[in-house]
């Protein structure tokens, strides 16, 4: 798979280029295009023209039979676009063919049937003009999209989150410049490849590849031709681009990091907390926004919820690698401080022994921890691997505080069969969602996003086309 631009219409890889990295093995699996500033202005350039070519002339059912053109595109291509993700993350196949490709069709085809029969989405409302006192007026609100809209994606899950930006922001009629993580370039490249199979007019899709601080991702992000960013990635590089655009006033939605907390009260179905923290602890290695890296339990469930989500963690097979020698570094360096912590190793803690050629990959092993303070750094800190610290608790106030203290506040999982409990503690943990009795259960409808420093806005149905567009008042006096 090569990676490459895609600008006003036209594939490009010149310039310089940086080596990808298979995290699997180490292997070298191509080279990425590094994207210059004269390419990010072409990009931004293109996506103007484009807005005020064909594509801003388009209606809302024009863009909803391009989006289902996309995700048909996609289907075609379906086995592509699963060995692309499977070889850029190290992920399984399973995990590609069930969660990362189909979500993204879903990305494309929820938001065609969202707008889909409303081509307006215009509210109306007819009132006495009562602030003048002048009579009566036709009020109405049309939606106008934003402009050249900037979209900075992560590695987690590169195909699915990159989508679940483009497929509002192309439905709202923006035009859009697309920077993948420097990591996972490769479904980025499929996808304009779709885009452009699909006839969009040249210009409403474009893509740049290269790195964030110094180059493409804050040309972008820093561009005077850009109308809004949408950003998905580390709380500390949302504050960088938020300085880099401050100059422009350009409007953010940002979802960051997190450090999820679980609550597991001594009510619930243990098998199912078990299960549940097994899944929202390891999949993909943790390598998940959502994923659960502080666990509390209730005092007499402790123990064996302890011991038995250790069993579980020591006996995990394929969970994949960390995305990068660096990425793995950092999560070895926390299991390192964990230890200078004081804590408690219940499973793991290091990195794992194959003896094949997995062992040029970066590879750590699942990990449980109990026994640090809730001051510790590996208590605080995003560690984003296969890591949790259990710990135990007294009263569901304790439990909630607990869940709370903490500079995040992006998703929360807690496991209880006391639905008066389930219904007046779910409100009051500071996070943006709560998950009860399951996790990373999703319905693309609902409000996806975190509090604190976990992000800004939401995303997510009639939620991504609020940021995606602008509300224009028209008053006309009768
Ligand atoms: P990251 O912040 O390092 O990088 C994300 C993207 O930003 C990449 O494309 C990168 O090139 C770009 N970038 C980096 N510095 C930049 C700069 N100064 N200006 C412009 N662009 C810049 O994040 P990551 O390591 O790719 O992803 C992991 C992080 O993302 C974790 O913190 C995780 O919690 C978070 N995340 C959050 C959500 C969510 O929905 N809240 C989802 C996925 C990942
Ligand atoms: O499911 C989603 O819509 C979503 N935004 C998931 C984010 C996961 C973070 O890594």
């Amino acid at each position: 798979m090569k990676a490459e631009h895609y600008v006003g219409g036209v594939f490009r890889s010149d310039g310089t280029s940086f080596p990808l990295i298979a995290p699997a093995d180490g292997s070298e699996l191509g080279t990425v295009p590094e994207a210059t500033q004269d390419v990010v202005d072409g990009a931004v350039t293109a996506a103007r023209a484009a807005l005020k070519g064909a594509w801003g002339a388009t209606g809302v059912q024009e863009r909803v039979a391009a989006l289902r053109s996309v995700a048909d595109g996609i289907e075609a291509r379906f086995g592509e676009f699963v060995d692309a993700e499977v070889a850029d993350t190290g992920r399984s196949r399973d995990f590609a063919s069930t969660v990362d490709v189909p979500r993204a069709v879903g990305n494309f085809r929820a938001y065609a049937d969202l707008l889909y029969g409303r081509p307006e989405r215009a509210h109306m409302t007819q009132v006495p003009g009562w602030s003048s006192g002048t009579g009566e007026a036709l009020n109405y609100t049309v939606r106008r999209p934003l402009g050249v809209v900037a979209i900075i994606s992560p590695w987690n899950l590169p195909l699915l989150l990159s989508t679940w930006k483009i497929a509002p922001a192309l439905a709202c009629g923006n035009t859009v410049v697309l920077k993948p993580s420097e990591e996972t370039p490769s479904t980025a490249t499929l996808l304009a490849r779709v885009i452009d199979e699909a006839g969009l007019p040249d210009g409403v899709f474009n893509l740049v590849h290269g790195h964030g601080a110094g180059a493409a991702g804050e040309f972008l992000t820093g561009h005077p031709g850009v109308d809004a960013i949408a950003f998905t990635g580390e709380s500390a590089t949302g504050a960088a681009i938020m300085r880099n655009a401050a100059d422009h006033v350009t409007p953010l939605s940002f979802e960051l990091g997190g450090k999820n907390p679980a609550l597991v009260f001594a009510d619930a179905d243990l098998d199912a907390a078990v299960d549940g923290t097994v899944r929202s602890s390891f999949t993909h290695s943790g390598q998940i926004c959502l994923c659960t890296e502080r666990v509390y339990v209730e005092r007499p469930v402790f123990d064996e919820f302890v011991a038995r989500l250790g069993e579980r963690a020591r006996a995990l097979d394929g969970y994949g690698p960390m995305i990068s020698a660096e990425h793995r570094d950092k999560v070895l360096s926390y299991y390192r401080l964990a230890r200078e912590e004081g804590a408690e190793f219940v499973a793991g803690g290091g990195a794992p022994e194959f003896g094949d050629a997995r062992d040029g990959g970066f590879h750590v092993q699942p990990t449980v921890l109990t026994g640090l303070p809730e001051t510790a750094r590996t208590v605080k800190e995003e560690i984003f691997g296969p890591v949790c610290h259990v710990a135990p608790f007294d009263t569901e106030d304790e439990a909630l505080a607990l869940a709370n203290d903490s500079p995040y506040g992006l998703a929360s999982t807690m496991w209880t069969r006391d639905l008066s409990r389930a219904h007046s503690v779910a409100p009051r943990i500071e996070t943006g969602i709560v998950w009860v009795n399951c996790w990373n259960l999703r319905d693309l409808r609902t409000p996806f996003g975190g509090v604190k420093a976990s992000g800004i806005g939401r995303e997510g149905g009639e939620y991504s086309l609020d940021f995606f567009s602008e509300p224009v008042n028209v008053c006309i006096q009768i």
